[in-house]
């Protein structure tokens, strides 16, 4: 052991320490043991004057700050945004105005409803929420991977999430909406039919944080030079195409995998393969916000992408995995009102409370207004002003002036800055505003079913089928009866087949009566492409996995094809075998294994190939683990590829006689490249939407 060498490490040491480097406690002092207590003779008592030891254990004590009330459990990445198109016509803010700029970015995605240690595969609403550390100050957009929100005004907000939450006097069920609350308050809570829809769909499972969109949900401002105010809505459209899972398989998923979410993020980036987002922007003027048939102020409707288009301006790369959950993933504070020059405000009176609450809720969660001290909060620009003090002040100013107007500046007699710039500065847009002060609901705002119809009526039928099998799943899980039918009384206003198939699927002889509805006719709106996940999949099989099934005696060179195959296409590869230490080929070579089958069955994986050897084929037939893989397999219409020395697991589980064109026989032709190419559809959807007898 080197003497203690004080030009490295400190407080704020950044780089790994090695096994040279002397440990010391929090007050730097070097530490001589670190496993054993002070104590009085060997058997003693310990002794209160050990510092190191209480240091060691008071800090532990206090390991924790309170999780975030809604999205706790969140996974935090670095990236940059590149601004592609400059838009100095409809703002001024810098981080818009010169083509090629890039910004760096913190974004944290989120689950809503479960705790910190929830399972990522939750049905839920996925957060999305981006800060930009603008030349300006930070930009924070706080979004969701869906574009509409459950109430229309922020006073609800408690109502909603305690509802959500598991029931107070039984804390459970965990991490999950399919629960008498949250349907008793949804069910009494039309405005949040649009955004069921939503999450009754495969939005709310989706297959990663990668292949999701993202949305700013609210209508903002945009600001130009001259002070003119454009309306904008944020869009992040995800380069890897949209993908989800089904809900089969999120099941399994949150029991063989929780973290499936984040360690997906995680791989992606460290290998390599960075995830982007396109920002687009739907900008508008007051003439259309006054045509368009809803108001633009209601957080619970979208803008179809039909009517106001959606233009690309930049992209958002995610490249760089966080050195430290806590410090970065936990500690980052995202705040609504976090906006720069050139970004406004809209009065849409959820986005107002958002304001307050997200500020409200740092001081309890990180402890302190000096929050923005911490580096993952702190601006990457100079930030300058005479707030002082409070708890944990990390940076303090120098000299005697601490207040404006002061005399302090050196031989001037004039102020010592900083000082507020009206030229540069932060302005509000002066839109005019008068009216009573009033505690109603907007009649503007009073559809709340139009579009849960278009949501609907723009998916296609396996899609429907997903939101009515969701629909009867999340019932089913509801005790009262009453609530049942009021729910489909609801959906009765929204498609009819819907409210059927949901009251066939909880076993009602009759359709429940309609609820009685506010006071406008439900329009029958056009269905929007971009609204279903099925219509905007990707292209290929890049960005996604292929498990490959393999046993003693598997065929070496299918293996290898398929390897090289997949990696060709951009996709990744897990390697499952009956044992972890892999299998032995058909060439003698030993194969690694990345899971053994129990730890690794066929939901974690986009598509799979079964390639086992003919004599261990026989044997793992009677395997349940190995009988699941591939029954998920067919069951969740995966492609998958095999060998014909497969079959006898095929046969054990009557999959011999169902082998469809969503099977690719990788022993013929072209074949594993044939296969990597067909599995780019990722699902054979023909075989659930006309399943063989
Ligand atoms: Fe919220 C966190 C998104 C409505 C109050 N919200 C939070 C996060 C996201 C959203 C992505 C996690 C941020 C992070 O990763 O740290 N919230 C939304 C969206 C909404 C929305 C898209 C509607 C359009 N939220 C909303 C309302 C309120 C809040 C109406 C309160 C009036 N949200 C919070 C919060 C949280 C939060 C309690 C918890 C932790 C935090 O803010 O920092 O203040």
């Amino acid at each position: 052991m080197k003497n203690l060498d004080l030009s490295k490490g400190g407080a704020n040491h950044q780089k790994p320490l090695g096994k040279d480097d002397v440990m010391t406690t929090a007050q730097g002092m070097p530490v001589s043991d670190n496993q054993n207590w002070l104590t009085a003779g060997p058997r003693g008592p310990q002794l209160l004057e050990d510092q190191v030891a209480r240091e060691k254990i008071f800090h532990f004590d206090h390991e924790r700050i309170p999780e975030r009330v809604v999205h706790a459990r969140g996974y935090g990445v670095h990236g940059h945004f590149e601004l592609t198109e400059a838009i100095p016509e409809l703002s001024h803010a810098r981080i818009f105005n010169e083509a090629g700029k890039k910004t760096p970015t913190f974004t944290r995605f989120s689950t809503v409803a479960g705790n910190k240690g929830s399972m990522d595969l939750a049905r839920d609403v996925r957060g999305f929420a981006t800060k930009f550390y603008t030349d300006e100050g930070n930009w924070d957009l706080v979004g969701n991977n869906i574009p509409v929100f459950f109430i229309q005004d922020a006073i609800k907000f408690p109502d909603l999430i305690h509802a959500a939450k598991p029931a107070p006097d039984r804390a459970f069920p965990q991490a999950q909406t399919a629960h008498d609350n949250f349907w008793d308050f949804i069910s009494l809570t039309p405005e949040s039919m649009h955004m069921v829809m939503w999450i009754m769909s495969d939005r709310a499972i989706p297959r990663s944080f990668r292949f999701m969109e993202g949305f700013g949900v609210h209508t903002f401002r945009l600001i130009n030079a001259e002070g003119k105010s454009h309306f904008v809505k944020f869009h992040w459209k995800p380069r890897q195409g949209l993908q989800s899972v089904v809900w089969n398989e999120a099941l399994k998923i949150n029991g063989a995998e929780p973290d499936f979410h984040r360690r997906d993020m995680w791989n992606a980036i460290d290998s390599g393969d960075y995830p982007q987002w396109d920002l687009g922007i739907q900008v508008f003027d007051d003439d259309f916000a006054e045509r368009f048939e809803f108001d633009v102020l209601d957080a619970t409707k979208i803008i179809p992408e039909e009517q106001v288009p959606v233009r690309i301006i930049g992209t958002l790369t995610l490249d760089n995995n966080v050195d430290n959950f806590f410090a970065e993933t936990e500690q980052v504070a995202f705040c609504t009102q976090n906006i720069v020059p050139g970004i406004d405000q809209s009065d849409d009176p959820l986005l107002q409370g958002r304001n307050f609450s997200y500020l409200d809720t740092q001081l309890k969660r990180l402890g302190g207004p000096n929050f923005t001290h911490i580096p993952i909060n702190a601006p990457k620009c100079p930030v300058r002003n005479f707030q002082q003090d409070g708890h944990m002040a990390m940076t303090n100013p120098k000299g005697r002036a601490n207040y404006e107007p002061n005399s302090w500046g050196e031989g001037t007699g004039e102020d010592r800055g900083p000082r507020a710039c009206p030229m540069n500065g932060f302005t509000s847009f002066p839109a005019p505003v008068e009216g009573s002060k009033v505690r109603v609901r907007s009649e503007t705002f009073a559809d709340h079913y139009s579009q849960a119809r278009q949501f609907y009526v723009s998916q296609t039928a396996i899609e429907q089928g997903h939101m009515a099998d969701a629909l009867t799943f999340e019932l089913s899980k509801v005790g009262r009866m009453d609530i049942r039918k009021r729910m489909i009384g609801h959906l009765r206003h929204i498609d009819d087949g819907l409210a059927q198939a949901v009251c066939d699927g909880i076993g009602l002889d009759a359709l429940p009566d309609k609820v009685p509805v506010a006071r406008v006719p439900i329009a029958d709106l056009p269905p929007s492409d971009a609204l279903s996940i099925l219509k905007n999949g990707p292209e290929s099989f890049k960005g996604r996995k292929l498990g490959i099934y393999i046993s003693d005696g598997a065929d070496a060179q299918v293996i290898t094809a398929l390897e090289q195959a997949a990696k060709g296409a951009g996709a990744s590869v897990g390697i499952v075998a009956p044992h972890i230490a892999g299998a032995r080929l058909s060439d003698g070579s030993m194969k690694e294994a990345n899971e053994k089958i129990d730890g690794g069955p066929s939901v974690v994986f986009d598509a799979v190939a079964i390639v086992l050897g003919r004599e261990s084929a026989w044997k793992l037939a009677a395997d349940k683990p190995s009988q699941d893989f591939a029954s998920d397999a067919f069951a969740h219409a995966k492609f998958i590829g095999y060998v014909p020395d497969s079959m006898p697991l095929f046969k054990a589980i009557g999959l011999a006689e169902k082998i469809d064109a969503g099977f690719v026989d990788l022993s013929a032709g072209a074949g594993a490249g044939d296969f990597i190419k067909t599995c780019g559809a990722l699902r054979y959807w023909e075989r659930v939407a006309n399943p063989a007898s």
